[in-house]
């Protein structure tokens, strides 16, 4: 069925198979490690699916088209070749169209078993995507070293902001019974290049560092290590508490520490290669060094000491906001991180949101990238959409990703991009020794047949994969790829569907939070409209504390006479959003707080184009809803359907957000709709 089980990795019988089935006609792949007999058997069942043909599996290539993979030490022919392998690293892979004994073959030379997975897999897209394979000289090494989904799995199995079904862990099962789902979820992961996966929620439980939990870790571990995947545990700061018996969980505490130390000898003695911890820490009432009177430091850096012997590392998060009610929220990550540079172990990543306020449609950089040159910074993206309409509505987030990464932080002269502090470049200098860099993306997996909840979000898994791989890719040359090798190699069926993915996360931005608004969704679920959400235990969980809708105009006072956020940017950075005419307008209500009559850029008074945005918002949806109709025959009737109803979801809850929204802003701008624009139903 055409479930979407399969993801990317559909490989149905290729249109265009008859120009590469002279390249495969023969596969010369060793099979003495998990790694290399995986790498064979994805090579076997993706080219005689696409392909309709079976490879003969051979010791040496005997005829033109062979397809010859491994590394100079497991396998002569490659050896022979004497490519320059050392340079890739464990990861990275040569792909080269070459002669062997005469005959014409492909070659993926890597360095590693895992670099010849990641090559294998680059073939096979290169194949479903019907590129030619004559001439290939390719050389990929990742930009980044650690590539990793965040699980916000609960052992329930209860996903937090998941909309996928429940978790795809089946802890009660495991550790004897592992689901084939798990290869397939490796699988998934290895051909997109992820090395890294944190099982469990950031609210973590205590209980997934206890004994019985740790065993059924370490059998998943064992289930992904052949993909290249490492494991990682979400740890809970006060689990010496309460799994542990003691008094108090102060990282300056020497019982504490020793805790600490015994559990991570025990874990390792479990998962030899265990990846390390991440941890939520005084943030959202979670418990951390504060509670004790100390810093983020201090906490990150003895649980650092913990894992260090056995090379593990403690990736810290910096979404963090304190108990009492701040005078701007999307300071307080800054305030409490930037004084700790160059404070932490080596072994220590700070874990920094893609914006200081939370995973929003559109957020402005966080002013943390290039703020601590001395600490290595890893990017936080959510891939499953908690605020861009979970998973009905069609949002590709390439584009929102590939913004934060293209956005200029100026700290060292502009092109001081964000991507150049992820992939460490940036601050080579200041960085300790040795710092690893890595992106991290909240995971959109759950049980769900189709994995995402969506067919289209699975595109967004994708992407974050490959962005994690090299964050200088295009967010449209990854959507054509994801698409190709989804829908079809016909350009007719694939353009379209790009056309479509290519606006969609601007579309949300436009029908629910346009011109810098933000977090005006509804209390807590955060599905759908609710700018007018007021009172409550915080200020900064209502909606009007970051509106600030009010007679005279709209928007929150972020610049030097307001909260003075923007002194957080490097200087020409805050200069450029200190300005409201310098402001671009995307965050024009993000910095500033602008009367209803400010003239904006399509020369509409502000009231007349936030009402123009919301509106355009919904006709893109429209258009989408139109796209796909033309599309019916072109796509399998399955998926076509399912998407087309989830499209029609969207329209109606595009137009409910348009109206709720307008009807809201109207009660303070006091303005008529502006001419031609239909009033809320
Ligand atoms: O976006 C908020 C979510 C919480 C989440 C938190 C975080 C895991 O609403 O559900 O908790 O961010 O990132 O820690």
């Amino acid at each position: 069925a055409e479930d979407g089980y399969d993801l990317w990795l559909r490989y149905r019988p290729l249109a265009q198979a008859d120009a590469v089935r002279p390249h495969a006609t023969q596969l010369v792949a060793p099979e003495t490690t998990p790694t290399q007999s995986a790498t064979r058997a994805e090579l076997l069942r993706g080219l005689s699916g696409l392909l309709g043909t079976d490879l003969a599996v051979q010791p040496t290539a005997t005829a033109d088209g062979a397809i010859v993979v491994g590394t100079p030490a497991s396998s002569p022919a490659i050896a022979a070749l004497r490519l320059k392998t050392k340079d890739l690293g464990r990861e990275g892979y040569l792909i080269r169209s070459a002669r062997i004994d005469g005959h014409r073959a492909t070659v993926i030379a890597a360095n590693d078993d895992i670099g010849a997975l990641y090559g294998a897999f680059h073939l096979l897209r290169l194949v479903q995507t019907a590129q030619s394979l004559d001439a290939l000289d390719i050389r990929e090494v990742p930009r980044t070293q650690l590539r990793m989904l965040n699980h916000w799995d609960n052992l329930n199995r209860h996903v937090e902001r998941g909309y996928a079904g429940e978790s795809i862990w089946d802890w009660h099962k495991l550790p004897d019974y592992l689901s084939p789902r798990y290869t397939d979820y490796a699988r998934a992961n290895a051909s997109i290049g992820i090395n890294a996966t944190v099982l469990n929620n950031v609210n973590a439980s205590a209980q997934q560092l206890t004994p019985m939990y740790i065993e059924k870790a370490a059998a998943l571990a064992n289930v992904l290590r052949p993909y290249g995947i490492r494991v990682f545990l979400s740890a809970r700061f006060s689990a010496p508490v309460e799994i542990g018996g003691l008094k108090n969980a102060d990282p300056l505490d020497p019982a504490v520490k020793q805790w600490w130390k015994d559990k991570a000898d025990e874990i390792y003695k479990a998962i030899p290669d265990f990846g390390g911890f991440l941890v939520k820490a005084n943030s959202e009432g979670q418990p951390g060094p504060q509670d004790y009177g100390r810093t983020h430091a201090d906490g990150a850096n003895m649980m650092a000491d913990a894992v260090k012997p056995h090379g593990g590392k403690v990736i810290w998060r910096a979404f963090v906001y304190s108990h009492e009610t701040p005078d701007d929220r999307a300071k307080q990550a800054w305030n409490e991180f930037v004084p700790l540079d160059g404070k932490f172990r080596d072994n220590v990543m700070v874990q920094v949101k893609n914006g200081a306020i939370d995973f929003q449609p559109r957020e402005p950089f966080h002013p943390l990238f290039g703020a601590m040159p001395k600490t290595p910074l890893m990017m936080e993206f959510q891939i499953t959409k908690e605020y861009l309409g979970f998973a009905t509505h069609l949002a590709y987030l390439g584009p929102l990703f590939e913004e934060t990464l293209r956005a200029d932080t100026q700290v060292r002269g502009p092109g001081s991009t964000v991507a150049k502090v992820i992939d460490g470049s940036l601050h080579a200098g200041t960085l300790p020794k040795g710092a690893i860099t890595g992106m991290a993306g909240v995971a959109n997996i759950g049980s769900d047949r189709n994995w995402s909840g969506s067919h289209f979000d699975q595109a967004n898994w994708y992407a974050y994969g490959r962005l994690a791989w090299n964050p200088y890719l295009s967010s449209r040359d990854i959507a054509q790829e994801w698409a190709r090798m989804t829908f079809s190699s016909d350009d007719a069926v694939v353009q379209p569907i790009v056309g479509m993915m290519m606006g969609s996360r601007e579309a949300v931005v436009d029908y629910m939070t346009p011109l810098g608004l933000h977090h005006l969704m509804g209390r807590s679920h955060h599905y759908g409209p609710g700018p007018w959400v007021e009172g409550g235990p915080r200020a900064d969980w209502t909606s009007v504390y970051y509106h600030r809708a009010s007679k005279d105009g709209i928007g929150f006072d972020r610049t030097t006479h307001g909260s003075g956020a923007v002194s957080q940017y490097a200087p020409p950075v805050a200069a450029q959003f200190d300005d409201v005419k310098k402001t671009p307008e995307e965050f024009l209500l993000w910095f500033h707080h602008v009367p209803w009559d400010y003239t904006t850029k399509s020369g509409r008074p502000l009231w007349g184009e936030l009402v123009h945005r919301y509106s355009q918002g919904v006709d893109y949806v429209r258009g989408m809803r139109r796209t796909w109709d033309g599309l019916k025959g072109r796509v399998d009737d399955e998926r076509h359907a399912q998407v087309a109803t989830f499209l029609a979801i969207q329209e109606k809850e595009a137009q409910w957000w348009r109206d709720a929204s307008i009807a809201y802003f109207q009660t303070f701008a006091q303005r008529p709709l502006p001419e031609g624009e239909a009033p809320p139903a």
